[in-house]
């Protein structure tokens, strides 16, 4: 069991309130709040540290070197990366989806290889490989999915077959909430050759992750959604393939020496952070990952199966709303995306936010699949670490009355 009350009290935000009621924030799938220990680090860096890394013979660069170094390791140590020379900063997860697209895919993707995917990924999943599909003459593949949000595996043998160079999925669906079996997509991947990548941006903040146990070659995240500050993500690469990469941005810090004709690359993972890094969020990225295991992971799992479950049982007491997704909370996170054929989402978005209770309203960078369950939009509670069963009585109270108040008027 988490102590939530301790919990909450180390988020400042939490005591906050929005339209003259307590604030409850159910938007942590968009991006979490940040505990005190991640806002001081970012004051402290910028109070005693603040200086550029990798460049500076003079103490305050070699400190802020050491602790951004130091961060990576604990990135590393988070994900069981081995070595922390497969941490490479990014700015999110787009952004690492998008470096192997350009990088590993323009290089090993050949005229008539398929890529998959699955037909709930978020559109840093999707977009980035139909463009590298387009470029080298490349067949985009969709898994798709059965009525209940899960992924459809019938013929999963013949979506990965000896075309396929890669399979990227994602982990837990930022739409459904569904908790997709990756291990058995990565070893089929690797059963035909193809390189497996993993989008971890939902569930790397929620669940534990062990990259080594995975065996994935590729894995993304956003330190963000994971109670550190934005601008700062990961992107994390096996070692032997990142040793084949080429960079994807080019210029300062990623070269060893250049002439004016051309350039040898820096060692890893130098190789792929071109230009000045986001310095002070690696390292309160570093912080928040401290916070994280000071809890736990497996406990801030359990405590989310927990909310869902309850949270589950509660929306069943509410007529006139498909709940979309798996019902088991085993197989699914504390993602709960809901749509009323009477009521627009952002109505309802609207009458909660009076109410004090933020949730996200929209398509969720998710068009296509939200397009295929025929609906324009869902509303979309998600849970954290700080939320509590109170907060979920409060919600489903304040969402029948929102039902009764846009049924009513009608
Ligand atoms: N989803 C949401 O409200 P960035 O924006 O790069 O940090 O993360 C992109 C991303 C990639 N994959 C999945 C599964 C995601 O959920 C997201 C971000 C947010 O659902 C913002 S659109």
């Amino acid at each position: 069991m988490l102590d939530i009350k301790k919990i909450r009290n180390d988020f400042p935000i939490l005591s906050r309130e929005v339209n003259n009621k307590p604030l409850i924030y159910f938007d942590n799938a968009a991006t979490s709040q940040k505990p005190i220990s991640v806002i001081n680090s970012l004051t402290e860096f910028y109070s005693k540290y603040n200086s550029n890394v990798h460049r500076g013979v003079h103490t305050l660069s070699m400190e802020s070197t050491d602790l951004f170094e130091e961060a990576r390791n604990r990135v590393a140590k988070f994900i069981n990366s081995k070595n922390s020379e497969s941490i490479i900063w990014t700015r999110n997860s787009t952004e690492g989806i998008n470096l192997v697209s350009n990088s590993w895919g323009r290089k090993n993707i050949q005229p008539g290889d398929e890529i998959l995917v699955t037909a709930m990924e978020h559109h840093s999943n999707l977009v980035p490989w139909q463009i590298l599909a387009d470029i080298n003459k490349a067949k985009l593949v969709i898994l798709p999915i059965n009525n209940d949000g899960t992924l459809n595996l019938d013929e999963i043998d013949t979506f990965i077959n000896s075309k396929t160079k890669i399979v990227s999925a994602v982990h837990m669906s930022n739409s459904l909430g569904t908790i997709n079996p990756i291990q058995e997509l990565c070893s089929k991947a690797h059963k035909v050759g193809a390189k497996f990548m993993l989008d971890g941006a939902q569930s790397v903040p929620h669940i534990p992750t062990d990259v080594a146990d995975i065996d994935c070659d590729f894995l993304v995240f956003s330190g963000h959604k994971m109670l550190g500050p934005t601008g700062i993500g990961v992107l994390y690469v096996k070692p032997e393939i990142l040793e084949e990469m080429d960079p994807f941005l080019t210029g300062g810090e990623m070269v060893l020496e250049v002439s004016y004709e051309k350039a040898k690359w820096n060692e890893l993972p130098m190789k792929f952070e071109a230009g000045t890094p986001n310095i002070a969020d690696a390292i309160a990225l570093g912080e928040a990952i401290v916070y994280l295991e000071n809890i736990g992971m497996q406990n801030i799992r359990n405590h989310e199966i927990e909310l869902t479950e309850y949270a589950l049982s509660k929306f069943k007491s509410l007529d006139k709303l498909t709940l979309f997704g798996p019902l088991d909370p085993l197989i699914r996170g504390g993602i709960l995306s809901f749509h009323s054929e009477d009521i627009h989402p952002h109505d309802i978005g609207t009458f909660l936010d009076h109410e004090g209770i933020a949730i996200r309203t929209g398509h969720h960078c998710t068009m296509p699949l939200i397009r295929s369950l025929n609906i324009p939009a869902t509303s979309r509670a998600s849970f954290y670490i700080y939320n509590t069963k109170d907060e979920i009585d409060y919600f489903i109270n304040t969402l029948g009355n929102a039902i009764r108040y846009f049924t009513d008027v009608k």
